[in-house]
Formats: C-alpha cells, sequence, structure tokens
C-alpha cells in the first residue's frame, strides 16, 4: 500500500474503487481530498499520443456499437445503471473526498442516484422516425442516425450527472464517446467509467486524464464528431473556434449568473428553504444555481431574516460527516474568487448578513454561506459569477427595474420568478434563460431538455431534444 493513500487502510468501499482504477499508487498527478487536503490517490497523466489512440479505439468500436441496435444499447444503459447503484455508496464517498461536497443533502448521494435516473431515462426514450409528407406527391421520413465519435469535456462541480448527461443520449443513439474529466475531479469520474464498463463493450466509453491540452485535442480532433462541453465561457469560445477545423457539432453549456425575482406576492416564510437551495445546492457551485436575488422592497427585509435563519440550520462540514449538507470550496481558485468577491462587497458597502469570512476551522478551503444585503447592480458580486456560497440580494421596487436587472447581463441559463403562479408565469416570459422556474430554482428533470442562451452556451441536453442533439438528422426521400 502507497504511503501517499493512508486513507485505503481503512478499506472503505472507495478505497477499492480507487485501486481498480489504479490511483493507489504513486504515480500521476497527487489529488487532494478538497476537505482536508489530504493526498487520496493520483490521477493518470496521459498523453495527446494516447488521447489519439483512445479517439481511434472508439472510431472502430463504433459501427458495431451502432449496429446493436436500439433496443440491445437500451438493454446495456439499464444494466449500466443498475452497475452505479450497486456501486453508489463507494462511488458517491469518492466523489465527496475529491469534489468536496457532503454525502448528505442534495450532493453526493443524490448525484449518484442521478446518474442511475439518467441513463434509464436515455436508455428508455422512444425518438420515432417522423413522416415529413406521405401523399399522392410523395413520401418523405427524418430519422436520426449515429454522429460517430462523442468529446465529452466536463466541469468538476458535478463531474458524474454531467458525465452521465453528456454520453448516456450520445450512447444511445449509437456513438461512442472519449470522456476528458476536469483535472480537478478526474478519479471520481474514472471511477464511474469503470463502473459502467463493467457493462458496456470494449471501447464505446473510454476516459483520458490530463489537462486542458488534451480537451483541446479532443475539441479540435479531426474523427470527433460532436463536442459535448460544459464548462466556463471563455474555454467554450476556445472550442467553437476548434469547431471551425473539424466542423463537430457542439453542445455547450457554460456559465451562468442566474436572477431570482422575489414578487410582491411571495411568501418570504414559504419560500425560504427553496431559496436557500436555489442558491447553496452544492454549496453555491452549480451552474444553474441562483446567483443574484432580486426582491421586492415591501418584503425585503422578511426575505433576508428568512434566509438567514434557514442559512444558520444547514450544517458545513467535511464531506463524509453525515451530518454535514455544505461543504468547502472545490480548489483554491474558487475560493479565491468567492473571498475576493465579498471582501469587494464589503469595501463598497454591502451588508454582510451572515458569514462573509473564511470558516477556517472547518479547513482550508470552507467559505460559510454568506448573505450579501443592500448591494446593488454594477458590483462585480453581482454582475460576475461567483459559483460558491455567497449571495447577493438585491432591493428593487418596480417589476420591470427587477426585469431589467434579470436581462442585463451577457449570460441566460435559468431564471426563477417567485410569487403568485400567474403573475410569476408572466414575468417569466420575459425574461432571457433558457430554463424559468415558478417557486423553484434550478430542478433538472431527464425528461425536460436544458440549455442555455445568450453566452451560456447552445444547444439542449435530456429527453426527446437531447437524444436529437446528439445524432444527425437523415431524410429518405421516396
Ligand atoms: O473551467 P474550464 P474551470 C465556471 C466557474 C469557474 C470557471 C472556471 O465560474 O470559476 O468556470 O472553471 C477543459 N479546450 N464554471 O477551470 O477551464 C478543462 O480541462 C477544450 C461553470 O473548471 O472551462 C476541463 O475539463 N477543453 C461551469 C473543462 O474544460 C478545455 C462549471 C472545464 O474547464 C480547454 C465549472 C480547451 N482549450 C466551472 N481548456 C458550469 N456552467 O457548470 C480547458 N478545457
Amino acid at each position: 500500500m502507497s504511503k501517499h493513500t493512508p486513507v485505503l487502510q481503512a478499506e472503505t468501499p472507495d478505497a477499492a474503487l480507487l485501486r481498480r482504477i489504479g490511483a493507489d499508487g504513486g504515480d500521476g498527478r497527487s489529488v487532494p481530498d478538497a476537505a482536508t487536503r489530504e493526498t487520496i490517490g493520483h490521477a493518470p497523466v496521459q498523453s495527446v499520443a494516447e488521447l489519439d489512440q483512445a479517439v481511434a479505439r472508439a472510431r472502430t468500436a463504433q459501427p458495431a456499437w451502432e449496429g446493436l441496435g436500439h433496443a440491445e444499447r437500451s438493454r446495456l444503459l439499464l444494466a449500466a445503471a443498475d452497475a452505479v447503484e450497486e456501486n453508489a455508496e463507494a462511488l458517491a464517498r469518492l466523489l465527496s473526498r475529491e469534489q468536496g461536497k457532503p454525502l448528505n443533502g442534495p450532493n453526493a448521494r443524490f448525484e449518484v442516484g442521478a446518474c442511475a435516473a439518467w441513463l434509464r431515462t436515455a436508455a428508455s426514450t422512444v425518438l420515432d422516425t417522423e413522416v415529413l409528407l406521405d401523399d399522392e406527391t410523395g413520401h418523405a421520413e427524418l430519422s436520426y442516425r449515429a454522429i460517430g465519435v462523442v468529446g465529452a469535456i466536463g466541469p468538476w462541480n458535478w463531474p458524474l450527472m454531467i458525465t452521465i448527461w453528456q454520453v448516456a443520449a450520445a450512447l444511445r443513439m449509437g456513438n461512442t464517446a472519449v470522456v476528458k474529466p476536469s483535472e480537478y475531479t478526474t478519479l471520481s469520474v474514472l471511477a464511474l467509467l469503470a463502473v459502467l464498463n463493467d457493462v458496456l463493450p470494449p471501447d464505446v466509453l473510454i476516459g483520458v486524464s490530463g489537462d486542458r491540452e488534451l480537451g483541446s485535442r479532443l475539441s479540435s480532433h479531426p474523427h470527433v464528431g460532436k463536442v459535448m462541453f460544459t464548462g466556463s465561457t471563455a474555454t467554450g469560445r476556445r472550442i467553437v473556434e476548434s469547431s471551425a477545423q473539424n466542423l463537430a457539432r457542439l453542445t455547450l453549456e457554460l456559465g451562468g449568473n442566474d436572477a431570482g425575482i422575489v414578487l410582491p406576492s411571495a411568501d418570504p416564510a414559504a419560500i425560504a428553504q427553496d431559496l436557500f437551495w436555489g442558491a447553496f445546492i452544492n454549496t453555491g457551485q452549480t451552474c444553474a444555481a441562483l446567483k443574484r436575488l432580486y426582491v421586492h422592497d415591501s418584503l425585503y427585509d422578511a426575505v433576508v431574516d428568512a434566509l438567514a435563519a434557514v442559512a444558520a440550520a444547514m450544517p458545513m462540514g467535511n464531506g463524509l460527516d453525515e451530518d454535514a449538507v455544505l461543504g468547502p470550496l472545490q480548489n483554491r481558485a474558487q475560493f479565491d474568487i468567492v473571498a475576493g468577491l465579498v471582501d469587494d462587497a464589503r469595501r463598497q458597502g454591502a451588508r454582510i448578513v451572515t458569514g462573509g469570512a473564511p470558516a477556517s476551522d472547518l479547513g482550508e478551503l470552507f467559505y460559510p454561506v454568506t448573505l450579501v444585503a443592500d448591494i446593488a447592480d454594477g458590483t462585480p458580486l453581482v454582475d460576475e459569477e461567483q459559483f460558491g456560497p455567497a449571495l447577493p440580494i438585491i432591493r428593487y421596487s418596480e417589476v420591470d427595474d427587477a426585469v431589467r436587472s434579470a436581462n442585463g447581463l451577457d449570460v441566460g441559463l435559468g431564471a426563477s420568478v417567485w410569487g403568485d403562479r400567474d403573475e410569476a408565469r408572466a414575468v417569466a416570459a420575459r425574461i432571457q434563460a433558457g430554463t424559468v422556474w415558478i417557486n423553484s430554482h434550478g430542478g433538472v428533470h431527464p425528461m425536460i431538455p436544458f440549455g442555455g442562451v445568450k453566452s451560456s452556451g447552445y444547444g439542449l441536453e435530456f429527453g426527446v431534444e437531447g437524444l436529437k442533439s446528439v445524432a444527425v438528422p437523415q431524410v429518405v426521400n421516396g
């Protein structure tokens, strides 16, 4: 047993997974536990040549995989979902240690459960051939065929769930996939792929481990026909540029800065818990989290107080602590962004209602839930994506102004409106975002398409639209 991996001595289920993917030895890049910063294993550092080999293998395997047909691929994806469930606790523990999210709350166990759910839905969703014309002038049909090799490039915040989002539909449609996980959460994703590969044929789903150079090569590779990307807008732009070379089709789920608007008709006490989780799910490190909250003047103080009361009752701690529902920031860079934005807001005269300074007693990267009131548009904490546990709460008196603020940034992943349902739906229709939730924020469902507008990207995932997005349409005319 390696001296680098003391936790393996405990023989936890995640230790077996680490051994299985060869991460328990001393070779490769050292991976820290997000909470304790102790080394939990080593991630392989693969070369561009190895990536090229992976794409070549996936390309060779693709015709036979497509040739299995929908029924057999669906059967295998259902078996893959069962395999995820059989390994759920080991995956959740490894995810919790590497990513930082607690086992409980809407966190690690929830994420692993979502992987199984999305696999099952991708397996059972029907994408029928459409009859476009059928009369005396002729007959034409539209059906959807596999593209070939799909490149999946993911982030570190929901690494398992987003990998499944990217590959489940792709595999169902007869593509093979090469996955490049974030360098921050490589081990969890490699472990997930190992579990899936227990039931999938060889080379249908291949992981490559490395940094952005591998991501860059995967997205520009001449034999990759589709890139599924979730990450920052800056990287998304680079992927669009490289698609000029290989003409890969793209689904880009980029950053957001989701606004929530609380209307005068809302009940602060009734919505506080859902507002809290809308903003602080995964300790705020979520693409479609509530990142700026606009509250009508008439109930501003009541909403701030109700949110502060909910925050006070939510334990933060090491992810393996069964009581914790909030964890650390995943990495130092993100921690510095959050701490810097809060410090800046304070300097500009905003009011820190709760939190506002690192929770160093818990560990290096812990930052408490921070509510920032009496803050305005134009402050970086409002205008920039914090991607962490700090929520600016902005006062408004005219709904038109709140709508203008919500639409005032160049992103549009999600948004939410809180209050009387009919009033809220009327406001929702005026908001520029891929999804507008009413009296909730951020909930996703495997049958409901999800995607952004503006600089939050393009393309839809999930449901029938998600299957279409990893396929090429083909018309048969005659
Ligand atoms: O993202 P990157 P990071 C936001 C969040 C965060 C910021 C940076 O605000 O602070 O993005 O996070 C790979 N071609 N979000 O650094 O750099 C890279 O190796 C191809 C929002 O994680 O975009 C990794 O696998 N791939 C987001 C993946 O892209 C490249 C979730 C993401 O890295 C590449 C996470 C290139 N040229 C962060 N360069 C959300 N919307 O959910 C890097 N990569």
